[in-house]
């Protein structure tokens, strides 16, 4: 039995959630087409089995995008992607376009790479759109490097050559014990995969500087039978932006209720009955007490 703990970085909006996501065939971590939606580091347990028997146990770590930080919340994040680098058997290096050169944020990236020895792969992504002269260019720029033990593109967003990137990692992995059971795919409680799911929507349905000062805090969540009732605060950073989220008459934060809803229902199998109150917390993005509060710094 192999096992090891794998982690996915980079830039913000690269992919690495939909990669997670794909590789486990469930979504359990969020995706939007805006950076720095993903805010903590997620685990994802891939096991591979082999005529029944569990023969590789692969825990692959999400990690928010690693960018140049505007507020507290923007330096924990990178942090907590750069924390990752020591704890793992592997790091798979997420791009989606060729090397921007020196001052990138790519090679802020690779400069720290170059600082640790774990094995690491480099992963381009959407590979999709990229004109096959770009990907070779890419590609080459990559390999020519020296850091990586392998570089290979794939698609995250509809699974082409993911099964090769899996090969890749479990190629770097060692004899090891079972982390977690079998069939367990997250450790991520509901409760923080709803509140992720009501940010999403947050994210989808909101522009520009709004819903990245958003945090969702679950205030009451209650199962009965076929029924689950949550409770769920959105706090945003001014009052301006509160009347924005909430719409004009109460348009827009209907939308967002009703997609996450219907999201969370299916998730969890039950009917869903949600409620979302929106509360002004000023420029919690700077208080470490926030911060912390709503889970995004373990200490
Ligand atoms: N065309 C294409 N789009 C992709 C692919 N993979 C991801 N995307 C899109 O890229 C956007 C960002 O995806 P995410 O998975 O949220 O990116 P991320 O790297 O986790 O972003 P952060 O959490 O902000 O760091 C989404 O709109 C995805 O649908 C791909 O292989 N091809
Ligand atoms: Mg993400």
């Amino acid at each position: 039995m192999k096992s090891g703990f794998a982690a996915i970085i980079g830039r913000p909006n690269v992919g690495k959630s939909t990669l997670m996501n794909t590789i486990l065939g469930e979504k359990i971590a969020i995706t939007t087409d805006k950076p720095q939606t993903t805010r903590n580091t997620i685990r994802g347990i891939y096991t591979r089995f082999d005529d029944g028997e569990p023969v590789c146990q692969t825990v692959f770590i999400d990690t928010p995008g690693i960018h140049k930080p505007h507020n507290k919340l923007g330096s924990y994040m990178t942090q907590a992607a750069v924390n990752t680098f020591g704890e793992v058997e592997v790091i798979l290096f997420l791009v989606d376009s060729p090397y921007e050169g020196e001052g990138s944020g790519d090679d802020f990236i690779l400069n720290l790479l170059k600082t640790v020895d774990t094995p690491k792969i480099l992963v381009i992504n959407k590979i999709d759109t990229m004109a096959p002269e770009a990907f070779k260019e890419a590609f080459d720029t990559y390999e020519a490097m020296g850091i990586f033990d392998s570089v290979l593109g794939v698609c995250a967003a509809d699974g082409t050559n993911v099964d090769r990137l899996l090969e890749a990692v479990e190629a770097r992995l060692e004899e090891g014990p079972m982390y977690f059971p079998p069939d367990m795919i997250t450790e991520s409680p509901e409760r923080f995969i709803v509140s992720e799911i009501i940010r999403e929507k947050l994210l989808l349905y909101l522009d520009d500087e709004v819903p990245h000062g958003t945090a969702v805090e679950i205030e009451s969540y209650r199962e009965e039978e076929g029924l689950t009732s949550i409770s769920a605060v959105i706090y945003c950073e001014r009052q301006s932006h509160k009347g924005i989220i909430i719409g004009k008459d109460g348009r827009k934060l209907k939308g967002v209720g009703k997609a996450a809803r219907l999201e969370i229902e299916a998730l969890l199998g039950t009917k869903v009955f949600l409620q979302t109150h929106v509360k002004v917390k000023e420029r919690w993005r700077d208080s470490d007490v926030a911060i912390k509060n709503f889970g995004y710094k373990e200490s």
